[in-house]
């Protein structure tokens, strides 16, 4: 039977790449996407679905209490992925994540309660449970202790446990993802691969904080959309499950010279700038619970979908083009 999908944060990064997913593997289904248009939200990014008579867009925000209300009428499934998502802004405005994060997740929760929702599945990251040493081995799993450790990471715990306060205290049928850092296409040129790309695409330095040298846990975006439909259609209810990459351990650094390389540029190309306050070490996931209760895996392997990223902002530079300019603003 068709169901009907709230998406918030649809013209996001992720949010965008999910709606495609899901009509291409459920076009019965309808969507309605909730997004307030912030300076991630891109109408652009949902061009290639927006006539399909099964999509609904709303302009509005999560804190907006009647306009959730409005968007959630006869929803069977949320999905929600509307965020402030970047850790810089966030160490320049911690407010305004407290407030979309926080209690933008507490007015949908509220309202999905009040209109008998029967899933509500919270989009969130590793980033809740702090950081690694390297050389360790460690991972983060299902079982790792919260240690937030940017006002990003803080608020984004915050409404992990607000959603989990929600199933125990009444019963509202959740789940939870915690994931690694994305790469895809459409994704901000504020965020550190499509900076790198098009930074080089523009022939501008490439920027690297403090030594270059902290790891991150790279996940294609589609594997992403891939464990999201399986753990809400398959996951057990009010559980959380870990989602990590196909990747060895890659460093900033290695990963900015597989760009340059590709560009045929040298490494002198790289500026070491200001390192990120309080900036996390290594990510690394442990996704063997997903794996196995599940059956997910990363199909994308890094290096091969690194260049297939990297071709992708060079064949779209009519997408990315007009947030350039602001994205770089940002670090001025
Ligand atoms: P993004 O910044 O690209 O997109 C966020 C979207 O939310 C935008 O379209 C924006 O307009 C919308 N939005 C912001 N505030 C809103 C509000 N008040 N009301 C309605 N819409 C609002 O983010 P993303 O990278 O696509 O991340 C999506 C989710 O995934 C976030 O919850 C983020 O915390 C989480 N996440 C992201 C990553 C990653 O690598 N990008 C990794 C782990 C988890
Ligand atoms: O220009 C840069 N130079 C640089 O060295 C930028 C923009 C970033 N970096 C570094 C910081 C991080 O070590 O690159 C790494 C990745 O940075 P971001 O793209 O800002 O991602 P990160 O801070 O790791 O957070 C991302 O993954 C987890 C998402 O933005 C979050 O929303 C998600 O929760």
């Amino acid at each position: 039977m068709a169901r009907k999908l709230l998406v918030t944060g649809g013209c996001g990064f992720i949010g965008s790449n999910f709606i495609s997913y899901w009509f291409s593997r459920y076009p019965k289904d309808s969507i309605t996407n909730l997004d307030a248009l912030t300076y991630a939200g891109h109408l652009s990014s949902t061009a290639h679905f927006a006539d399909n008579k099964n999509y609904h867009f709303i302009k509005g925000s999560i804190l907006n209490k009647r306009v959730v209300e409005r968007a959630m009428k006869d929803v069977d499934i949320v999905v929600h992925f509307a965020a402030e998502s970047h850790v810089d802004r966030s160490i320049k405005n911690p407010t305004l994540f407290l407030e979309t994060n926080v209690l933008g997740t507490q007015v949908l929760l509220e309202s999905a309660l009040r209109n008998k929702i029967k899933r509500f599945h919270h989009i969130s990251t590793d980033e809740v449970y702090g950081a690694l040493e390297f050389n360790t081995g460690e991972k983060f799993s299902e079982e790792t202790s919260y240690r937030p450790r940017s006002p990003y990471a803080a608020s984004k715990a915050a409404s992990d446990h607000l959603v989990q306060s929600y199933a125990h205290t009444f019963g509202l049928p959740t789940t939870i993802t915690n994931c690694s850092n994305n790469f895809g296409p459409f994704q901000d040129p504020e965020k550190f691969i499509p900076r790198l790309i098009t930074n080089c695409i523009e022939d501008r330095k490439v920027m690297l904080y403090g030594d270059g040298l902290n790891v991150r846990d790279w996940l294609h975006v589609e594997d992403h959309c891939r464990a999201i439909d399986l753990v809400i259609t398959k996951g057990s209810i009010n559980n959380t499950y870990c989602i990590g990459g196909q990747v060895d351990e890659v460093s900033n650094l290695e990963v900015a010279t597989r760009v340059l390389n590709y560009f045929n540029k040298s490494t002198d190309q790289i500026a070491f700038v200001t390192d990120r306050l309080g900036h996390d070490r290594r990510y690394a996931v442990n996704w063997t619970k997903i794996r196995t209760e599940l059956g997910w895996k990363p199909r994308y392997q890094f290096d091969e979908w690194l260049t297939a990223t990297i071709k992708w902002y060079e064949e779209n530079t009519a997408w990315w083009r007009p947030l350039k300019e602001r994205a770089e603003k940002l670090y001025r």
